[in-house]
């Protein structure tokens, strides 16, 4: 008998805000490869998280929420996730399984798939909230709005049908050889990492209009791996707001919220990179950022090229 061909291929993970894209990735490589919040468009970068698997390799990209914009940040989100569509071999369409109705930002990202044309699998999240019922009507629902290859029924909280989506999305992938080394998780360096788990400690000790103005720049980066003379690793950054109010919320009483974001960031640097790690925090202001082409080249949020 012949041997399957080895696959491999890229798989966009797609879908409207907070449905939990970033936390499938995490669940499904159990490694932070990027950051979760309860509040929509956590996800400002394509993230490309790499799964190797026994006979192949699924170069998932982590994307933007798909909705409205109302901002050239938004735009820039929206832009960086129909790339993603695009580029991709597959799409993991992900929704919540307990949806009733197909909302206005649903139909802009079934518009957009329709237009990147790639083979779509519905994934239905947050399955440990909803009803056992919930996954045919979730499926019906969609299927017949949009081609779908199949729909299945998952949880990133408790990690169930995790082993079937990652079934079907090898049958799904083209016969091809690995791209990356089957070591490498994801294709970002740790200082990104490190600035995105920042800002995740920003989003959840604030609240309203003040995490989406939050952009973290790492000003100064030096890790016992490249300086070996060090022993913990030194990170300064420096959190962009908008304006002086928001300024003063983040720093709190007496720099108290301040203070529990860099503490709450440096639990998880830690853990992520082994070392002791200390975090010296700034907070400045910087009017209209997301407003600001160049702004939002050099937080990284738009591509330099593009
Ligand atoms: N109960 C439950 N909550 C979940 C599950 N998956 C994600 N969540 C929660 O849903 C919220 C959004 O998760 P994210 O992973 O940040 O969502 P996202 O789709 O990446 O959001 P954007 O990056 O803003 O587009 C977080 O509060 C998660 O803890 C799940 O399977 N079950
Ligand atoms: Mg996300």
């Amino acid at each position: 008998m012949n041997k399957a061909p080895y696959r491999c291929g890229v798989v966009a993970v797609a879908g409207r805000p907070n449905v939990g894209k970033s936390c499938l990735m995490n669940r499904l490589l159990e490694y932070k490869v990027s950051i979760v919040s309860d509040k929509p468009q956590t996800t400002r970068n394509s993230i490309r998280c790499i799964y190797t698997g026994e006979d192949f390799q699924a170069v998932f990209l982590d994307t933007p929420g798909i909705h409205l914009p109302k901002h050239k940040l938004g735009r820039a989100l929206m832009e960086s996730a129909t790339k993603a569509l695009n580029e991709a071999d597959l799409v993991c369409y992900v929704v919540e399984m307990g949806d009733g109705v197909i909302t206005s930002e649903d139909e802009e990202v079934m518009r957009l798939l329709g237009e990147a044309g790639a083979p779509v699998l519905l994934v239905m999240n947050k399955a440990d909230l909803a009803k056992r019922t919930d996954a045919e009507r979730t499926r019906m629902l969609y299927g017949g709005k949009i081609p779908l290859l199949g729909a299945i029924p998952v949880s990133a909280r408790t990690g169930e049908g995790l082993d079937a989506l990652l079934a079907a999305v090898r049958d799904a992938l083209p016969a091809g050889e690995a791209v990356y080394d089957d070591e490498m998780i994801v294709d970002r360096p740790e200082k990104f990492i490190v600035a995105e788990i920042l800002r995740e400690k920003v989003l959840l000790l604030s609240h309203q209009e003040v995490p989406h103005n939050v952009a973290v720049e790492i000003e100064e980066y030096k890790s016992p791996d490249e300086y070996p003379e060090r022993t913990a690793l030194f990170v300064r950054a420096t959190l962009y707001v908008e304006r002086e109010g928001q300024k003063r919320i983040l720093i709190g009483r007496e720099g108290a919220r301040l203070k529990e974001i860099g503490r709450l960031a440096r639990l998880d640097v830690e853990a992520l990179t082994g070392h002791k790690a200390f975090l010296d925090l700034w907070v400045k202001v910087r009017p209209g950022w997301r407003e600001s082409e160049s702004d939002l080249r050099l937080f990284g949020i738009k591509e330099r090229t593009s």
